[in-house]
C-alpha cells in the first residue's frame, strides 16, 4: 500500500524528494488548501517573500509555421489568410519603438518557418544588440532551434554557439508540451521527440546559456503523463542544472483543432502549480505566466507556490489572444504588478533575464 498524504505532507515539510508515486497521491488525493499551505512554504525557503518580474516585449516575426500541432491557433501556413511574416526592416523598426521603454528582455518565438534560417536569425538578433546593448535577447523554442540548426547542418552545439556569439543569452522554455511519446505522437507529432527537446537544453546549459522549461496541460494527458513529465525535467536539471525557472502552461482552446476538448479549471491550474513547486526542489522558479492564466488566476497562483509573473509585456504577444485568453492586448504596469503581489502578501521584485535583482 502506498504512503498516506500526512506522511507525505510530513516528508515535503522535511524537505525529501518526492517519487512518481508519493506525487499521484498528493496530485490526486491532497485537500487544495494543503497543496497551497505545503508550496507556500517550499516557495518562502526558496524565495522569502518576493515575486519576480520583468520589463519585457516579445517579438512575434512571424506566424508562418511548417509544423501543424493540434493545440496551436496561433500558426498559419504561407499565404493563408490571418499569416504574418514581418521583414528584417520592420522587425527592427519594433525594436526601435522600445528603445526608450526600459524594457531589460526581449522574447522572440516564431515558427517553424519554411525560409528564415539561422544565418537570417543570427543576422537579426545581432542588428537588435547593436541598437539596443543592454536588451537581453530570449529567443527560440527548442523545436525552432533544432529545425533551423539541423537545416543548417550543423551539430546542435555549433548552431548554439553562433547564435551566442550573436547576442542570444537564453532560451524561452516553448515547445516542451508533454513529453510522454503517447501523448506528444497525437498532439504535436513533427516536434521531435522528448530525449531532443532535453539534449537542446542540457547542451545549451553546459555552454552557460540559461533556459527555461514548459508543460502544456488541461489537454488529453493524464495527472500521470504530468508528473512523469516535470520528473525528466527534474532529472535534466540534476544533470546540468541551467533551468531557471518552470512555467506550466494551460491549455486554451479557442481556434484550434483540440477546440472541442475545452479547457481544464482553475483549481486545476493550482494543483498544477503547488505540485510543480513541490515536485522541482532543484528549479529555482515557478512562473505564473498571467498572459495565459489571466491576472485573477496569476494572483491566486502567487498562493500555490509560484514566485514569478513573468513581465510587464507591453501588448506585444497574440500567441495566447488567439487561443482565448481574455486580455487581447496584454499589459502589466509596474504599479499594477507591485498592487497584485502586495494583495497576495508579498513583494514585487525587478530581475533581469538571470534573475538577478534589479533596482
Ligand atoms: O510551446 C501554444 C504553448 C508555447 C497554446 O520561457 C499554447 O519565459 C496554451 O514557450 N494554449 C510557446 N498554450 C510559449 C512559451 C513561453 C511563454 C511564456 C514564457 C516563456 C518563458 C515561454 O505556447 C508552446 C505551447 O506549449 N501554446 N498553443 C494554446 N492553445
Ligand atoms: Fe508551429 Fe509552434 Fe504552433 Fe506547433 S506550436 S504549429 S511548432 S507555431
Amino acid at each position: 500500500m502506498g504512503r498516506m498524504i500526512e506522511d507525505i505532507a510530513a516528508m515535503v515539510r522535511a524537505g525529501e524528494r518526492l517519487n512518481a508515486e508519493d506525487a499521484l497521491t498528493l496530485w490526486t488525493e491532497a485537500p487544495l488548501w494543503l497543496l497551497g499551505e505545503l508550496a507556500t512554504e517550499r516557495k518562502r525557503r526558496v524565495s522569502g517573500d518576493k515575486v519576480f518580474y520583468n520589463r519585457n516585449f516579445h517579438l512575434e516575426p512571424t506566424n508562418v509555421c511548417l509544423f501543424e500541432c493540434s493545440f496551436c491557433s496561433y500558426r498559419r501556413a504561407a499565404g493563408e489568410p490571418g499569416a504574418w511574416d514581418y521583414s528584417m526592416e520592420e522587425v527592427l523598426a519594433m525594436v526601435e519603438a522600445r528603445r526608450e521603454s526600459g524594457a531589460t528582455e526581449v522574447h522572440i518565438v516564431g515558427g517553424v518557418h519554411p525560409t528564415h534560417d539561422l544565418y537570417y536569425y543570427t543576422e537579426m538578433i545581432r542588428r537588435i544588440k547593436q541598437m539596443m546593448p543592454s536588451l537581453c535577447v530570449k529567443a527560440f523554442t527548442a523545436v525552432e532551434l533544432r529545425y533551423m540548426i539541423h537545416r543548417a547542418g550543423l551539430t546542435v552545439e555549433e548552431g548554439l554557439r553562433l547564435l551566442k556569439e550573436a547576442g542570444m543569452e537564453s532560451i524561452p522554455g516553448g515547445g516542451a508540451e508533454i513529453f510522454a511519446p503517447e501523448i506528444r505522437t497525437k498532439i504535436c507529432p513533427q516536434k521531435g521527440t522528448a530525449e531532443e527537446w532535453l539534449a537542446l537544453h542540457g547542451a545549451a546549459h553546459r555552454m552557460g546559456i540559461d533556459t527555461n522549461a514548459t508543460m502544456l496541460y488541461g489537454h488529453i494527458e493524464s495527472v500521470e503523463h504530468r508528473i512523469d513529465h516535470i520528473l525528466r525535467l527534474r532529472a535534466q536539471q540534476d544533470e546540468t542544472g541551467g533551468f531557471n525557472a518552470f512555467i506550466p502552461l494551460k491549455y486554451r482552446a479557442a481556434h484550434n483543432a483540440m477546440s472541442s476538448i475545452g479547457e481544464t479549471s482553475v483549481v486545476d491550474d493550482l494543483r498544477t502549480l503547488a505540485m510543480s513547486r513541490l515536485l522541482l526542489d532543484n528549479v529555482p522558479h515557478i512562473k505564473a505566466y498571467w498572459v495565459m492564466y489571466g491576472k485573477q488566476t496569476a494572483e491566486l497562483a502567487l498562493a500555490f507556490g509560484a514566485d514569478d509573473i513573468d513581465g510587464t509585456i507591453d501588448d506585444s504577444t497574440k500567441i495566447y489572444s488567439m487561443a482565448g485568453a481574455e486580455d487581447t492586448r496584454p499589459t502589466m504596469s509596474i504599479e499594477e504588478i507591485r498592487r497584485m503581489c502586495a494583495a497576495a502578501g508579498l513583494r514585487a521584485v525587478e530581475r533581469d533575464t538571470h534573475y538577478n535583482e534589479i533596482g
